[in-house]
């Protein structure tokens, strides 16, 4: 894929482990079943959706701030047809009623292992840790650490059924949208509901990362990667409805966690895809993240600006990437 910023999210073959401890999924787990019949999704699982008029905007930025490497620009006039969004990530109880609806095997289970920050992690979970990759050693290796044990198999989210849910790979997201009746928002989608109305904002809420001295969303403040103060009021993950919404009504749509998109990554997107509901369908090894999250910070990751972008193989999963979900715009007969 193109460039990829392992301090993002760490890459699923990036870890080599030893044969006896790397996991292939099987077949059966692939297919993400076991031996339950899946079911409808329940009707009240996405009753908020918003609907975001279709519209034209700005898209990316020429800003010094923005990474130039990353392809977040340059800044194109964009045609986006109207759609549905959800006002926040899908959480930790959405996703458990998908998997218990269905049986899915996330692919953070198959592998066995999943990447976790670690400053969140135990002791006992640091000290089993077999491997930490050289160039980001944030990133732990840690076996057994999934969506319902976000920091490893002495953990759990019975008091975060409304945080995000987490180490879930693209893979996982799609299948997840297809129950759901639901698709992952093309890139475009995404920057262009962030905004929330704005035009040529840093955030989705205006230039300035704070007003009236109040944090308005959760990233990392301190020294990256030692000392995380969380002046915002988290370490980790944050409640999906935390902070103000911004025009559309979304929710975190900068940081918390990174989001999946749609689209192949490309630092060429800007270059190669359509003014009208652009979409980057060249297979390039990578999926398209927005929105950055609780590890970013000024100094080292600032991708929690709006036209900010990276990418990770389908099959990675991080302890700071979720999703949220869109769907077309059911037809509606104007009474005019
Ligand atoms: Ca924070």
């Amino acid at each position: 894929m193109g460039e990829q910023h392992s301090c993002c999210a760490g890459a699923r073959a990036s870890v080599k482990l030893g044969e006896a401890e790397q996991r292939e999924p099987h077949d059966n787990e692939r297919k993400g079943s076991d031996h339950k019949q899946p079911q409808q999704p329940p009707t009240d699982l996405h009753l908020n959706m918003i609907a975001i008029p279709g519209g034209t905007f700005t898209m990316g930025t020429n800003s010094q701030e923005g990474f130039a490497r990353d392809g977040e620009g340059p800044a194109r006039s964009v045609n986006i047809s109207g759609f549905e969004i959800s006002p926040y990530a899908v959480t930790n109880g959405q996703f458990g009623r998908f998997v218990e609806s269905t049986g899915y095997v996330t692919e953070a289970e198959r592998f066995g292992w999943s990447f976790v920050f670690d400053l969140l992690a135990s002791e006992e979970t640091k000290a089993n840790v077999k491997q930490v990759p050289q160039e980001v050693p944030w990133w732990l290796v840690v076996e057994g650490a999934y969506w319902a044990a976000p920091e490893g198999a002495d953990s759990n989210i019975e008091t975060r059924m409304d945080h995000p849910v987490v180490h879930i790979s693209w893979n996982d997201a799609a299948a997840y949208c297809q129950w759901a009746g639901m698709r992952l928002p093309t890139e475009a989608e995404w920057e262009y509901a962030a905004r929330g109305g704005l035009e040529g904002k840093t955030y989705p809420w205006g230039d300035l990362l704070k007003q009236d001295g109040e944090h308005q969303c959760n990233i990392w403040q301190g020294k990256f990667p030692v000392k995380n103060n969380a002046s915002d009021g988290y370490v980790g993950t944050a409640p999906v409805d935390a902070y103000k919404p911004n025009g559309y009504g979304l929710y975190n749509m900068s940081g918390n966690v990174w989001e999946w998109c749609s689209d192949w990554f490309s630092p060429s997107y800007h270059q190669q895809t359509s003014a009208n509901n652009p979409f980057y369908d060249k297979p390039s090894g990578g999926r398209s993240m927005r929105g950055g999250s609780y590890l970013c910070h000024r100094s080292y990751c600032n991708r929690y600006r709006v036209a900010a972008r990276s990418g990770n193989t389908p099959d990675s999963s991080t302890g700071n990437c979720g999703f949220r979900v869109v769907r077309d715009k059911a037809m509606m007969i104007s009474s005019d």
